[in-house]
């Protein structure tokens, strides 16, 4: 008997201190859009006092059930039945727990993300909604079941339990079912994104490189002939933030550009780099994730299907932009590393492209060397210095 009166109390405080959890966490995943959440410290302080309150409430009641009980017994009555209690915290808890998924589902479902952008992104969103769909009805299915048994075959006098040490049929079931649903889930995602990534055909692909660095992005397009240059991480300097090879002739018509503007419906590669950390090429909207990581280019190609001008009046939001990210934790500057990703028409784009400014002043083959005056030379490197610190401005940016 002791025995239970000590748990139920344990048990019934775990069980509501969960739900405070649940509450708290709420509290704090309520940001609005991009702007990291202002935790009130007031409200937080609320909810800490509420617990305890509870908490407290909890312990009285355990108190008085356990008095009532005992005083029962005195009587020479049939103290609390607690099975019968425990079998209904059971139900409240499953009647409470579905509500709040249905809630959570409803509610904070439609904030997860926006609509897709990009070909793939379609595909990527059927296979997250028949994932979610299978794996709810599980969840809905197993929960039910499960508290539902609880409260059903709560021990009674009238019934006994029927002895089971094991039965074939039921472990084959259980182990088969998940197992093809699973691999299913499995082999539909392998070749969703087997599809997506065995792009490596780069042929009349606009091929963009991003270089992630602490903590900003380097952005360059090919010029007219649509090569980028190569680059050699031995060659970047202050002038050269991404080492590019001046010896490749393909790198002499190379731009820079400080947003990433793609014509729609054609298909894009992304060439991505990094110079000193891993970071993360993040655009929610094209359902587009990969890293940065130095010494290891990696790439990832896709087709964004929507304008920002067609995206604006969809979201009904005239200042609407798609934006990249990085989502690494890469240090102390990483939540600036944000970059606008404007898609436009082809005529937008090619109006665009032709005002961007080349990646680097590659200078005219070299002359026969002449000695200049040292006076010259002085003013020349003063003026030099000035183009570097020009230069590290208009790229950190
Ligand atoms: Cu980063």
């Amino acid at each position: 008997m002791g025995f239970i009166k000590g748990l139920n109390l344990k048990k019934a405080i775990t069980l509501f201190s969960m739900f405070i959890l649940f509450g708290t966490n709420m509290l704090f995943a309520q940001g609005t859009d991009a702007t990291p959440a202002k935790v009130d410290w007031l409200e937080v302080g609320y909810y800490v006092l509420m617990f305890i309150i509870a908490c407290l409430g909890i312990a009285v009641i355990g108190k008085i059930l356990k008095v009532y009980d005992l005083s029962l017994k005195m009587q020479g009555k049939k103290g609390i039945k607690w099975n019968n209690f425990m079998a209904f915290l059971c139900l409240i808890f499953l009647i409470v727990g579905l509500a709040a998924a249905y809630w959570s589902l409803t509610v904070q479902g439609s904030m997860t993300l926006p609509e897709a952008a990009s070909k793939h992104g379609v595909d990527i969103d059927n296979m997250f909604l028949v994932t979610s769909l299978l794996t709810l009805t599980v969840f809905f299915i197993t929960q039910i079941l499960l508290f539902g048994f609880s409260f059903y075959y709560r021990k009674s006098e009238k019934r006994k339990a029927y002895y089971l040490p094991h039965n074939n049929t039921i472990e084959k079931v259980w182990t088969v079912i998940p197992a093809i649903v699973l691999t299913v889930l499995v082999v539909f995602g392998f070749f969703t994104w087997q599809e997506i990534e065995n792009s490596t055909e780069v042929k009349g692909d606009l091929n963009v490189e991003i270089t992630g660095h602490q903590f900003g992005w380097y952005l360059r397009y090919p010029g007219k002939d649509g090569k980028l240059g190569t680059v050699n991480y031995t060659l970047v300097n202050a002038q050269n933030s991404v080492g590019l090879d001046t010896k490749d002739p393909n790198s002499t018509d190379d731009l820079q550009a400080d947003t990433l503007v793609f014509p729609v419906n054609k298909p894009v590669r992304l060439n991505i780099r990094a110079h000193d950390v891993i970071h993360s090429v993040y655009m929610p909207h094209f359902r587009l994730q990969q890293n940065a990581v130095p010494g290891l280019p990696t790439f990832f190609k896709f087709i964004p299907t929507i304008t920002t001008a067609q995206m604006r009046v969809k979201t009904d939001n005239s200042k609407f932009e798609y934006l990249l990210y990085c989502n690494k934790i890469c240090g102390g500057g990483h939540y600036n590393m944000q970059k606008v990703v404007r898609i436009v028409t082809e005529e937008e784009y090619l109006v665009w492209i032709a005002k961007q400014k080349p990646f680097l002043n590659i200078p005219a083959p070299a002359k026969p060397e002449v000695k200049a005056p040292e006076v010259k030379v002085a003013a020349l490197n003063k003026d030099a210095d000035k183009k570097v610190i020009a230069n590290r401005l208009a790229l950190n940016n």
